[in-house]
């Protein structure tokens, strides 16, 4: 991969390390209280000794109860972090709006310091993580001097159960803090069990001067921890989501034998009673939390079925006992796209925003309500940055806007989220966002060939990252931006699950996205997803014929239920599978994966054979 403009030259490092020396001389002990706050002697010695180095000026450990809260919220109003919103149709939600250079992850900003290059692998930009903490040690000297620190100790998981994992999280902004406090299980609850397990990951934020050219998101996995300087945003920011629970999760996950994956977890429940779940991959903004909390469509729900919401965006995958996988979400709240979120596409979201919920980058309407694209036909008047609405400048809200509310304000939360075991999984799905070329829905041939689905998937890019939208590119198992080490000693763990569990998931791949010749989706999405969620768990009781083709399984045109759509779809194209689309989609995807020549499995070599052989 391409350095980076922002890889540090050496002269740059030498004045880093210069000014960071200039820094420690002058400065002058932080009024830290030096009462011990934890019982922990490496928690102390650590927040002591950040303190100390960020000069910050006074030192807050979060509790996370409401007397906590409301303050923040009080001091956030004053500062102008959060803005009030109208507090008859939304009570308790709050308005924020970031810097307008910092909307987004910065993928080309966010480094993996292993301690050689390989083992981070061509999908990661790496740093030698000597340099690297050398560089953020500089950018974090006296950097606090004038902000309180907060200490954020929270659990990602169920807070009682053995697959949860721990963290702290420092940080010198208060959005932060709010933010984590609905995302997470945090305080005084995950600090008790930090300190009976003696062990966490360490993340340390401070949003610096917000300046691009100060930005980075550094990952020290075999350290267990994180650095994040200049940004206040979404994954950037909130270390416990895709920088613990999925770039250092995915690592621990690898040597301790499970999988942290970047997937929602679902369960569908039909009309007798009986609840199945499945786990899906899909790359950012490309309708995870729609299909989470998706409501059936009308035939269904007379019919008795219900869909139940475990997770929107992370999921970690253990093996039972039993030889099944077992799903846990990580996250205590959801980090939502905003804009496309109304009454048709997603109305439980919309029944959970109008209370508790923090909003990002969203615009508002004259009576002061969060208004976005897509919302209904209102007109917003002030666009996310404050400015009185002009249509001329785009749209009203950020495309990248977001809300953040506890996941179990959602009508449809499943209890199961909290069950310590996790729930098991029947079906893992992959899905991205083609325009043409991939069928609706696929199904694996097996698991290795399923491993083979998820590691060349490609989806067109989005805006919940900087750059361009709308580009292909490949991101396997929508971790592209998010996996821990080298995607080629990733799917070895994948395809390891192959020899030691003997009840995995079945493998499908599927793509809402498919679009005819004038453009327009072929599919309806959102609620009618389901008719295919009900052939994937058809086919996973055996249920169901499918048909098969040299990539993968199809089912035949009418074996998916139509009932009641008012638009019949064009199934044959949306189910073709095309001989030159995908003998040319293959010799792609041999060329990605040339790029981990090496140490690319050779079963995922095997398997591409087999597709382009019977091609
Ligand atoms: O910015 S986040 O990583 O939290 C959201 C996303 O990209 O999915
Ligand atoms: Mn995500």
């Amino acid at each position: 991969m391409a350095i980076p403009r922002t890889c540090i030259d050496r002269a740059w490092l030498r004045n880093l390390l210069f000014v960071r020396l200039v820094a420690r001389l002058v400065s002058f002990p932080a009024k830290i209280d030096k009462t011990m706050k934890t019982s922990l002697a490496s928690l102390q010695e650590w927040v002591d000794q950040v303190a100390s180095h960020t000069r910050a000026a006074q030192v807050h450990w979060c509790t996370g109860d409401d007397a906590e809260n409301r303050q923040l919220v009080a001091q956030m109003l004053e500062s102008g972090d959060l803005l009030e919103l109208n507090q008859e149709t939304h009570p308790n939600c709050y308005l924020h709006r970031s810097d307008p250079e910092d909307v987004a992850r910065v993928e080309h900003l966010t480094f993996v310091c292993t301690p050689n290059r390989d083992e981070a692998g061509p999908n990661n930009n790496w740093m030698d993580p000597k340099e690297a903490r050398a560089l953020m040690d500089g950018l974090f000297a006296g950097c606090m001097a004038d902000r309180t620190m907060y200490v954020i100790p929270y659990c990602m998981g169920p807070i009682n159960s053995p697959l949860s994992r721990l963290g702290v999280e420092i940080t010198d902004s208060p959005y932060v803090v709010a933010n984590m406090r609905l995302m997470t299980r945090m305080g005084t609850p995950a600090l008790r069990r930090i300190e009976e397990e003696g062990y966490f990951v360490k993340g340390l934020h401070s949003t610096g001067e917000l300046d691009p050219d100060r930005r980075y998101i550094m990952h020290f996995p075999t350290e267990l921890s994180i650095m994040s300087f200049g940004s206040g945003y979404g994954g950037n920011a909130l270390l416990g989501k895709k920088c613990h629970a999925l770039r250092i999760a995915s690592y621990q996950a690898r040597t301790e034998g499970w999988l942290a994956e970047h997937m929602l977890i679902v369960g569908i429940e039909n009309p007798q009673g009986e609840t199945r779940y499945i786990a899906g991959a899909f790359p950012s903004a490309c309708g995870k939390t729609n299909l989470a909390m998706l409501i059936p469509p009308e035939a269904y729900r007379e019919a008795g079925w219900k869909v139940w919401t475990v997770g929107d965006d992370i999921c970690w995958l253990h093996p039972g006992d039993d030889g099944r996988l077992y799903a846990v979400n990580p996250e205590a709240g959801f980090f939502g796209v905003a804009p496309g979120t109304s009454q048709d596409t997603n109305p439980n979201a919309l029944a959970m925003l109008n209370r508790d919920a923090i909003f990002t980058n969203v615009a508002v309407t004259d009576d002061n309500q969060p208004w976005w694209e897509g919302l209904d036909d209102r007109r917003p008047v002030k666009d996310w940055q404050g400015r009185d609405f002009d249509p001329k400048r785009g749209a009203a809200a950020h495309p990248n806007s977001r809300f953040t509310v506890p996941i179990s304000r959602c009508p449809s939360f499943s209890n199961e989220a909290e069950n310590p075991k996790g729930v098991p999984i029947d079906a893992i799905i992959f899905g991205g966002r083609r325009a043409s070329l991939v069928p609706l829905v696929m199904e694996a041939r097996d698991w290795n060939h399923g491993v083979l689905m998820g590691a060349t998937m490609a989806s067109e890019t989005t805006a919940a990252a900087t750059g361009k939208v709308g580009v292909v590119r490949r991101d396997p198992m929508a971790m592209k931006p998010f996996c821990g080490y080298n995607f080629a000693d990733y799917w070895a763990h994948w395809l390891s699950f192959g020899q030691r569990m003997d009840r995995l998931p079945k493998v499908f791949q599927v793509n809402w996205f498919r679009r005819d010749d004038d453009g327009g989706f072929l599919w309806p999405g959102f609620t009618e997803n389901m008719r295919v969620l009900e052939w994937i768990l058809k086919r996973c009781k055996g249920e169901t014929e499918a048909r098969e083709t040299p990539v993968g399984r199809v089912p035949a045109a009418d074996d998916i239920n139509l009932d009641g759509l008012d638009e019949v779809p064009d199934m044959e194209t949306l189910l073709a599978v095309s001989k030159d689309g995908w003998t040319r989609e293959i010799a792609d995807i041999e060329k990605y994966l040339e790029e981990f020549s090496g140490r690319l499995p050779e079963t995922l070599r095997e398997e591409l054979e087999k597709s382009r052989k019977a091609l």
